[in-house]
């Protein structure tokens, strides 16, 4: 099947056997030309409103990945808008969502549906532009029905090991226990909320693959694969755009518990990170 052929008028993707077999194996996928140039460009232009600063009210969620909330803006080395479609609505139903939902679907099945979206941009000369090494369970609430989560991430610029593209650990997702999470600020008690960053320590056996993509190309990762990214001293951009499915009855347990992925709910549920640390 040629790119081209995978896209239904309808928004679909369709995915190989081999694939689906492949996500289930490996925790993650590299999808080729899932959206098109004409179809990136209109998308591209609402992304760079966030990027230039031009939607206001986001509080917490426009902050930096890579460093604490306080940082002022022009140090940033992640920038990192979270919940982009509530702060601008136009993004609802973009063919990267109608395409998402689709590949969510093939591999989680017909009951999942958007959770969040996120758009993430490395600035040109950052070596501090690190997304830490991490499991998104880690970050999440426990307690939900299942976790099955498909996170899928458009690449906006060709993405290398030189610029930071996402890197993973292969079948780290099947492994018995969440890794221990940590806030990458460890120096007072409150770092949590002086970062919304965790951390975890990579073990000499983690074999890392670098997820190099071009513009228009997608990744797609399990909630529990271990994974991170490294510095972009580069002249150039990395802009990435994610978009996450977890099943309707998850996400509605999340929100009923006032979850929502944005930096600004009040924590009120227990985190896999704390579970952890009280050794549940
Ligand atoms: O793309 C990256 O550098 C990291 C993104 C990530 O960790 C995620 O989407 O869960």
């Amino acid at each position: 099947m040629t790119p081209h052929q995978r896209k239904a008028a309808s928004g679909g993707y369709q995915l190989t056997n081999d694939e689906i077999a492949a996500y289930k194996r490996d925790g993650y996928l590299i999808l080729p030309e899932v959206v098109s140039e004409k179809e990136i460009l209109p998308i591209e232009a609402i992304y760079q409103r966030f990027m230039n600063r031009e939607v206001e009210g986001m509080g917490r969620d426009f902050c930096d990945m890579s460093g604490p909330y306080s940082r002022p803006f022009e140090e940033f080395n992640i920038i990192n808008a979270v919940l982009p479609r509530n702060y601008a609505p136009e993004l609802r139903n973009n063919l990267y969502e109608q395409r998402a939902e689709s590949i969510a679907r093939q591999l989680i099945g017909d009951d999942s549906t958007l959770d969040y979206d996120q758009l993430l941009s490395k600035r040109p000369g950052r070596d501090g532009a690190v997304f830490a090494w991490h499991q998104d369970l880690g970050y999440w609430p426990t307690g939900t029905p299942d976790t099955r989560t498909v996170t899928c991430s458009l690449a906006l610029d060709h993405a290398t090991l030189a610029n930071g593209c996402l890197q993973v650990v292969p079948g780290s997702h099947r492994e018995d226990q969440l890794r221990p999470h940590r806030p990458i600020l460890t120096s007072n008690e409150g770092a949590r909320e002086e970062t919304h960053t965790l951390t975890i320590d990579l073990r000499s056996e983690d074999k890392l693959v670098p997820l190099e993509v071009k513009r228009g190309d997608i990744t797609v990762h399990n909630e529990r694969i271990i994974h991170g990214s490294g510095g972009n001293p580069t002249n150039g951009w990395r802009r990435t755009y994610v978009i996450a499915h977890r099943s309707e009855a998850t996400v509605a347990y999340e929100r009923s518990i006032g979850f929502t992925h944005s930096h600004n709910d009040t924590i009120q549920w227990v985190t896999h990170l704390e579970a952890l640390e009280a050794g549940n």
